[in-house]
């Protein structure tokens, strides 16, 4: 097996104790330095104080890490040219000795292969704005049609087409949930304004609905638990419309295309908004990791 997986998070799977599997694009492209290291360090901690084990995955020097020590941590933030890997640069990266962060989509893979079964991000990658020109879908929604993981985020980042996304999903037979909440979540919003089919209210809730997709033994499609960023801690909903608008019109002005285009939108959010986007952001991320760890402990449980 070409994976390297920390002791610590061996044997916690090893042992069935509760493990969160973690993704470093976020850490590496999608925050900005020197604050992403505290956020990735800060993450693992949070998992740690509900009783979980973190697991963040990147790769480094060709190795696909599972469970990263602070050193490695640090590189994934800090490193120059460090890539940004989705699921199908995995092999190119590996046998190519390159070092790089993972996407959602490439954590996944990563994660099921380790057997650690829940995973924490902000939010996913999906159908962008323009997609019937561009055909600019994230990798991240195929991969998760075909991947036994659940995944615990803010819905899909709000610089995206949601309904598109709402729709593909539907269409890939993704299974998605909000958590405590019969609206899909706008990443830095509360609310995308779109509804969901399915509300889960407790961790036990979400372990059931695991429970069940193996026990249908089904095609190996994931679990999106859809959670809301706090009201009181998300973007302002009149900002977050005119700096976005500012944003897309930016990225097109640039021609920005491809895998460039996410951390682009982000920064640019960050950057127009007085770091207003990153604290919700954050918020955002900081509330997924605590539930995910929470349904990996009720998982565990059995
Ligand atoms: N969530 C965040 N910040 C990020 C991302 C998610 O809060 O930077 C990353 C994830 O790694 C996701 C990726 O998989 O953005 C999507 O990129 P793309 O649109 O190029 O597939
Ligand atoms: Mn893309």
């Amino acid at each position: 097996m070409v994976l390297v997986v920390s002791e610590e998070v061996r044997e916690a799977i090893d042992a069935r104790r509760p493990v969160v599997a973690l993704e470093s694009t976020i850490i590496a492209h999608g925050l900005p330095r020197p604050r992403n290291l505290q956020v990735a360090l800060e993450l693992e901690t949070a998992v740690r104080q509900e009783g979980a084990v973190p697991a963040t995955i990147a790769v480094l020097d060709g190795h696909p890490c599972v469970g990263l020590d602070k050193e490695q941590l640090e590189r994934v933030a800090n490193e120059d040219g460090i890539r940004k890997l989705g699921h199908r640069d995995l092999p190119l990266a590996v046998a190519s000795g390159a070092s790089g962060a993972t996407t959602v989509s490439a954590t996944a893979l990563l994660a099921a292969l380790a057997g650690v079964r829940v995973f924490a991000t902000g939010g996913l990658g999906g159908v962008h704005r323009e997609w019937t020109a561009t055909q600019d879908e994230s990798a991240d929604l195929g991969l998760l049609a075909r991947t036994r993981i659940t995944v615990v985020c803010a819905g899909v980042k709000s610089i995206l087409d949601v309904p598109a996304t709402l729709q593909r999903l539907e269409t890939l037979g993704v299974a998605v949930a909000g958590y405590g909440t019969g609206q899909f979540p706008g990443f830095y919003l509360s609310d995308s304004g779109h509804p969901v089919d399915w509300t889960l209210d407790t961790p036990g809730q979400v372990a059931d609905v695991m429970r069940a997709q193996d026990a249908l033994d089904g095609p190996e499609s994931a679990l999106i638990v859809a959670n809301p960023v706090p009201e009181d801690e998300q973007l302002d909903p009149d900002l977050h419309a005119r700096v976005l608008a500012e944003a897309l019109h930016a990225c097109a002005q640039e021609g920005v295309t491809g895998q460039a285009v996410t951390p682009f939108l982000l920064d640019h959010l960050v950057r127009h908004t007085d770091g207003a986007s990153l604290s919700a952001n954050l918020a955002a991320v900081r509330g997924n990791v605590r539930l995910a760890a929470r349904i990996a402990a009720a998982w565990a449980r059995g």
